[in-house]
């Protein structure tokens, strides 16, 4: 991949695999232009745009987001872990599992919540700023000449196009992973894309004082004897760390990662001070033919 910064962490001991990272500026996202399918392939694990959206809008909107936080309609669905408590425009029931419900919710309910979410999210920008609109570019971009869609049921109904996030003071998103196809929720969606894999997209509104970055580790989804605390599903961060390499990202206001996060292990770091860490993302796929890119949240 040409004239980008390609940061591939020092291999160690057998098991190690490195995270692998190319980051680059909004001006030459063309050495990237097939990075959905690179990612896909495993040729890269995230890519950083720096500058992909306007920082002036998106910082703008966070802004005002934080500082007129109380008014608007956050959901919050990992409230019972008040560390993971992260707060949600766009819907109140992604396409994850949460806190709320373990097992994401049925495909009909995230629909019809979808539908009555979807403005939430819609309204923080100033008029004239269609988000989703300008995600579809930005994401067509790293599409390889695909088309880049919202996903649909199979009755035509949309899914959550994305979803801003809000981390506040103390908050993180704990490690884990993306690849959840086997939830209800993506009984049609599993059809039609090609599960070995999913990406997110991130973009930043707001970036905090302190803490709030991703870190992404060698530690592949699928992998047999993941370390996991004693009598829980979660993983064991400590031993993680100690086994795996790890790549660590902080973004500023219009920035845009893509990340491999059906396959690679990742979290956000806990968030310092008053000032939130305000994204806008989902999640994307190939679909089974490589012939489109379908995005949701
Ligand atoms: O907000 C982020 O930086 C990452 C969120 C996340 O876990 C993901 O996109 O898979």
């Amino acid at each position: 991949m040409p004239q980008a910064i390609v940061h591939e962490d020092a291999a160690g001991p057998a098991r190690r695999r490195p995270v692998r990272a190319v980051e680059i500026d909004a001006a030459r996202v063309a050495a990237v232009d097939d990075g959905i399918a690179a990612i896909y392939a495993g040729r890269c694990d995230l890519i950083v745009a720096r500058g992909a959206f306007d920082a002036a809008i998106l910082g703008a909107a966070g802004e005002r987001l934080d500082a007129e936080a109380s008014a608007l309609p956050w959901a919050r669905p990992n409230l019972r872990a008040p560390l993971d408590d992260v707060h949600l425009l766009g819907t109140d029931a992604p396409a994850t599992p949460t806190f709320q419900a373990p097992r994401g919710v049925a495909l009909d309910e995230y629909l019809e919540r979808s539908r009555a979410c979807a403005a939430d999210a819609a309204t923080v920008f100033p008029p004239g700023f269609d988000a989703e609109a300008a995600l579809r570019t930005v994401l067509a971009r790293f599409a390889g000449g695909r088309a880049v869609e919202v996903a649909r049921a199979d009755d035509g109904r949309r899914f959550v196009a994305f979803t801003i996030r809000r981390l506040v003071d103390g908050t993180q998103l704990s490690i884990h992973h993306d690849l959840h196809y086997e939830l209800e929720l993506y009984r049609e969606l599993a059809r039609r894309v090609d599960t070995r894999t999913l990406v997110s997209f991130v973009a930043t509104l707001r970036a905090p004082l302190a803490g709030g970055e991703l870190v992404v580790y060698g530690a592949r989804s699928d992998e047999p004897g993941l370390p996991r605390v004693p009598g829980g599903h979660a993983f064991d961060l400590a031993a993680i760390e100690e086994r795996y390499e790890r790549h660590t990202l902080r973004t500023g206001e219009g920035d845009l990662f893509l990340l491999a996060a059906g396959r690679c292990l990742h979290r956000v770091g806990r968030v310092v001070g008053p000032r939130s860490r305000i994204t806008m993302g989902g999640f994307l796929a190939l679909d089974a033919r490589h012939e489109r890119v379908l995005f949701w949240s």
